[in-house]
């Protein structure tokens, strides 16, 4: 159990740590239920401080920096998170309750490799050039140069706080963009702990900025509806990035959206089962169940239905749930109060509705962290594909299992939603493996897999999942703006 230290999480302006003269709220352990330290927050000032040190820098030292001199700081950066790998592994577990297991193997070493991945891509980076005959006999050579956007506002969730964050500012910082960061309000920690490392590595003053706070009528909104911010950057829910959007609309300032799910898996007959069970098993519990790729609706091809249904029972019923800092926990309690509040509101609502609960359903007691955001890994069956646990996200370990008969069937109902983030496929069939990837319509779809990530792919969603891809190259797609040069000779 981490001992009972307190902690004061400040803004980070101009290279410099600053309390807030906005409003000041208290950070909650979630597998206590307790509060553990304070958070002071930005003001409008604070924020405009923020954007206009974000701005100067970039007008400063780091819009003229060399690309190769950018690449060295990012990997510099890269080993200065893993040489702090300790803080912030246990920032991050105390911030989300998220298990040591979970955090150690996959939020800090991608919040490091976030930042080794996009030196490596901006190092190589090339553009294009076209040479074209002109109307007078002449020649005309067309090539195209990268520019920075300029001030990013980075706006993130709190179900992988580092992870998102430097998924977006190590991008953004290779293009040569300045960024204010908005944490989420319930997970400030680690994004606060990198200015310390941004400090350390050298990275100018103003390049990195991060301003704490809520979302409407706070930090979030005041950068969101800030005038000398170039572009955003989001990760949250559907609604959220609406808001976003209209923000952004004034001025035209760009947005890359990462929002909401409803992701849907299907399990063929011809699976292997084991796999199956293991993969879809971390689809729907992982982190929980808040992980915005994770499944939440199932379908199960007749043929291997009963089986798969008593495997995954086992599977949802094996958990160990426990202090988050213990090596043997496996499943952490939910983010926050409010959060408990939203999942065991849906339990509530399948009971009402009538579902079969084949597993968990409800909340268990933890011995010595009873006030804890504890809930049961849960799988229903038995509802219609209206039922509001089918068609809204929940965000927590839960997903409703639904038998078919026809591949088309399968494609249909997990086509039936306004979302199209991720779809998890199982099937030893390559020919089925193809078609039915290539006809659900998502962001991203994985076969005999889930969350297997190269981040030199395309990552986004389709319809209310978001807009843009980010990733490879398409992160510098949207961090950079491209200059077309046409010289006449
Ligand atoms: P959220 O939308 O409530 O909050 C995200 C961030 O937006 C927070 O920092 C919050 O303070 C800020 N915010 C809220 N209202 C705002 C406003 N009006 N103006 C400006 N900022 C505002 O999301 P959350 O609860 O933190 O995260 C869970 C959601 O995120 C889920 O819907 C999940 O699917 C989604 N998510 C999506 C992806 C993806 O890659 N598509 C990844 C992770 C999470
Ligand atoms: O792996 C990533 O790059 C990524 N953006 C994951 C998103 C997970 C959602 O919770």
């Amino acid at each position: 159990m981490k001992a009972d230290t307190q902690t004061t999480i400040l803004n980070f302006i101009d290279g410099v740590f600053q309390a807030g003269t906005g409003e000041t709220y208290a950070n909650y352990d979630p597998a206590t239920g307790k509060p553990f330290g304070e958070v002071l927050a930005a003001s409008k000032s604070d924020v405009d401080a923020a954007v206009g040190a974000a701005r100067a820098a970039l007008k400063g030292p780091w819009g003229t920096l060399a690309t190769a001199d950018r690449v060295a700081l990012l990997r510099k950066l890269a080993v200065a998170i893993n040489a702090r790998f300790d803080d912030f592994l246990e920032a991050e577990i105390r911030d989300t309750g998220k298990p040591r297991s979970i955090a150690s193997h996959i939020d800090i070493p991608r919040g490091a490799a976030n930042f080794d991945v996009f030196a490596n891509q901006i190092a190589v980076a090339s553009t294009e050039t076209f040479e074209m005959g002109t109307p007078d006999g002449g020649t005309a050579l067309n090539y195209s140069i990268r520019r920075p956007k300029g001030v990013i506002g980075v706006i993130c969730p709190w179900n992988l706080p580092l992870l998102l964050m430097t998924w977006k500012v190590a991008p953004a910082l290779a293009c040569g963009n300045t960024v204010v960061v908005k944490p989420s309000e319930h997970t400030p920690a680690t994004a606060t702990l990198l200015g310390e490392v941004m400090n350390a590595v050298g990275i100018p003053r103003g390049v990195y900025n991060v301003v704490h706070g809520h979302g409407k009528d706070s930090a979030g909104e005041f950068l969101t509806t800030h005038p000398d911010v170039d572009a955003y950057t989001f990760t949250g829910e559907t609604k959220t990035g609406e808001a976003i959007m209209a923000a952004a609309s004034k001025g035209v300032r760009p947005v890359s959206l990462e929002l909401g799910g409803k992701n849907a898996g299907i399990v063929f007959d011809d699976a292997d089962l084991e796999a199956t069970l293991e993969g879809i098993g971390r689809a729907c519990f992982a982190n929980t169940g808040q992980v915005c790729l994770g499944t939440e609706r199932l379908f199960v091809q007749r043929g291997i239905y009963e089986r798969f249904l008593e495997g995954f029972a086992k599977k949802a019923a094996g958990y160990r749930f426990g202090d988050p800092f213990d090596e043997a926990t496996t499943m952490g309690p939910l983010v926050s109060a409010e959060h408990i509040e939203k999942v065991s509101g849906y339990y509530d609502k399948a009971g009402r509705a009538g579902a079969e609960v084949i597993a968990g359903g409800g909340r268990p007691q933890v011995a010595g962290l009873e006030d804890g955001y504890w809930i049961e890994p849960t799988i229903w069956t038995g509802l219609n594909r209206d039922a509001a646990i089918v068609t809204e996200e929940i965000f927590g370990p839960c997903t409703h299992v639904m038998p078919f008969e026809e591949e088309e069937e399968a494609i249909a109902e997990a086509n039936a939603s306004p979302y199209g983030l991720a779809t998890s496929i199982w099937t030893t069939d390559l020919a089925r493996a193809h078609r039915t990837a290539g006809a659900i319509e998502v962001g991203i779809a994985w076969v005999n897999s889930w969350f297997l990530r190269d981040l030199r792919t395309p990552f986004g969603g389709a319809g209310q999942s978001g807009i843009g891809r980010e990733g490879g190259i398409h992160s510098l797609e949207f961090y950079s703006e491209l200059r077309n040069v046409c010289i006449k000779y």
